[in-house]
Formats: C-alpha cells, structure tokens, sequence
C-alpha cells in the first residue's frame, strides 16, 4: 500500500530560525515564540499535560464534542474537504470521522514526517477516505497548497490554539481561515474566562509537568540557536493577566545568569524574564463578534454547562 500522500512546504531555514532566536533573546523584554515549545520532548510532554487534572481544556472539549457530534455533524453537513490545523496525532479528527462524513481529510502540522506514522494508521481504518499530509507553518500566515484542492472547506482548529494570538493577531488569523475555507466553515475550540483558582493551577501544576513543558524550551533553543541556557538557572512562572484576559507563561532567572552563543550573549538579572507564552481566555459573545469581523456569517455555538471552554462552528 501507498499511503497518504505527503507534502512538505519550505521551512525556514535554520539561520534564519537562529536570527529569529536571537533577537528574541536580545530584545528589552526577552521573548520566544510559543511554538518552540514543541520539539519532540515538548510535545510529549504537552501530550502528558492533557492528562493533569488541572489542565482541564482539553477534557472539557472533548467532552463538548462527544455530547454535541450529532448537532455538529447536523449543521455541518458532508466535509467535502476537512482541513486540520495542526493535526499532530490525528487524535481530536479521528473522532469526528465517526460522525460526520469526510470525503477528503487534509492533515496540516508544522512537520510532515509528524504525520506520517499517524496519517498512514487513520488510512488503515477509513480506506474511503482521500487523505493528505502537509508540512506547513501556518502560524504566521495561513496560506494552504493547491493541493488541498478546489470547492469548500472546513477548516478545524481546536484546542484553543487561537489563545496563541493576540486579538489583532486573532483576527487577522480568522480573516485568512475565512478566504481559505472557500466559502465553507471554521470549526474551532476557544477557552474561556473563569476564575483564576481555576486558570493558574491549569498552568502551574503541583506536578510541574507544565514547569518541564516551558523549561524544556531552553533544551530545544540550545540545539536551534547554539545558546548555552543553563536550565538549573531558570524558574517557571504563569499567571493570568486579567488586563489583557490571558494567562502568560515566562522563565525567570533565579540568580544572575549569562547566555552565550557563537556572537553574542545576554545577561539575566535574577527575576529578570524570557516571556514564553500567551494563552489568550475569550468571553464567547466577544469570539463571536471577531468571528463576525472575520467575515464569517452564521455561528453555532457549543458549550459545556460550566462554560469553561465553546466549540464555534462559523460559515462563510
Ligand atoms: C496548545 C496553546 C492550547 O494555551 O493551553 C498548555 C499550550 N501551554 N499549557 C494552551 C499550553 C501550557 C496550550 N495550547
């Protein structure tokens, strides 16, 4: 057997990446983008933070999808062409083949030899389905190949991934979701506001599964950008920004510390930070209206009865 096909678009290449890096590190307030989180460690670990009993959304959306799938499938129709933003395992799409009909699944994760091994196991169980793998970064710009094909699209983004982008950075996302599902529809997982007894030990588990997650950044920066980041010198630290609705994720120098690389280096102050990530916390009435300004028409909205977490389902 053949398999799935596989289509990988262009990386950045690794100086590039590096440059990247390092300005981040050298900037007033040192930041790293939220995606290099994820090296093969980071995504295991993230994988093992789904588990925590205080990282509820993940459970919390999947139970919104096992309570609303007939619903969902019902307003959603045939997927002509199911497009998954950062399909990872296959996992979340694979359940969703239950209940809706898929003609054709379009598996996009920042790596295509990801996918493989998940891809080729999903196409053992739904021969009838035409499926593709795309190695694409879609976290700046979502501009999806023309292999993905003509006619509508629906476009899946759970998780929460969204929580990733500012509100600007959000919308000009949604707006690049809304041109490329063709005048189909966006089915996406966005957390909520609750209390912050409930968010912060979400991010800073007693376990320090998450601690291992953020620290392990520095790990993955070390072999991407040649620093020397000593991991003994930082501390994890999250907390909910209530100004801005998002829980924010940094690692803090405990003492003063150096970071060298080929040409160049940084010193840290002790409390001095490297910002990791954002996880932006929605009100649904204000995803709505951003879906609207996207340009999406019609919503369906899915909640589970604590309101902690919505599925959106938005037309074009
Ligand atoms: C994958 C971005 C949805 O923001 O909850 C989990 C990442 N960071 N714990 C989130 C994450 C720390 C996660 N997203």
């Amino acid at each position: 057997m053949s398999g799935p096909r596989l289509l990988q678009i262009a990386h950045d290449d690794p100086a590039a990446i590096r440059a990247e890096l390092l300005a981040g590190l050298l900037a007033p307030t040192a930041t790293i983008a939220p995606k290099y989180l994820y090296d093969a460690l980071g995504s295991r670990l993230f994988a093992a933070i789904t588990e925590l009993p205080e990282y509820y959304p993940t459970r919390t959306e999947a139970a919104i999808f096992d309570r609303e799938m007939r619903p969902m499938a019902e307003v959603l129709g045939t997927l002509a062409t199911l497009v998954d933003l950062g399909a990872g395992n296959c996992e979340k799409a694979a359940r969703l083949f239950a209940a809706f009909r898929v003609r054709r699944y379009v598996a996009v994760d920042i790596s295509a030899s990801y996918l493989r091994e998940s891809l080729e196991n999903l196409q053992r169980r739904h021969p009838e389905v035409d499926m593709l793998g795309v190695g694409l970064d879609f976290s700046t710009t979502l501009r999806l190949p023309a292999e993905v094909g003509d006619g509508p699209r629906t476009l899946f983004y759970p998780g929460s991934s969204i929580g990733n982008f500012t509100p600007d950075e959000a919308l000009a996302f949604l707006r690049q979701a809304h041109a490329a599902c063709q005048g189909g529809a966006l089915l996406i997982g966005v957390d909520l506001v609750k209390p912050i007894a409930i968010l912060e030990p979400a991010y800073d588990d007693p376990l320090g599964v998450t601690a291992a997650f953020n620290r392990n950044m520095l790990l993955h920066l070390n072999r991407l950008a040649g620093t020397d980041f000593a991991i003994a010198d930082w501390r994890h630290v999250a907390f909910f920004n209530s100004a801005e609705s998002r829980i924010e994720m940094h690692l803090e120098a405990l003492r003063e510390t150096r970071v060298a690389w080929l040409d160049g280096e940084r010193r840290f102050a002790p409390g001095e930070r490297l910002h990791t990530e954002n996880s932006y916390k929605w009100r649904p009435d204000d995803f709505a209206a951003l879906l609207e300004r996207a340009g999406f028409t019609r919503l369906c909205r899915w909640t589970d009865e604590r309101g902690w977490f919505a599925v959106f389902a938005a037309f074009a």
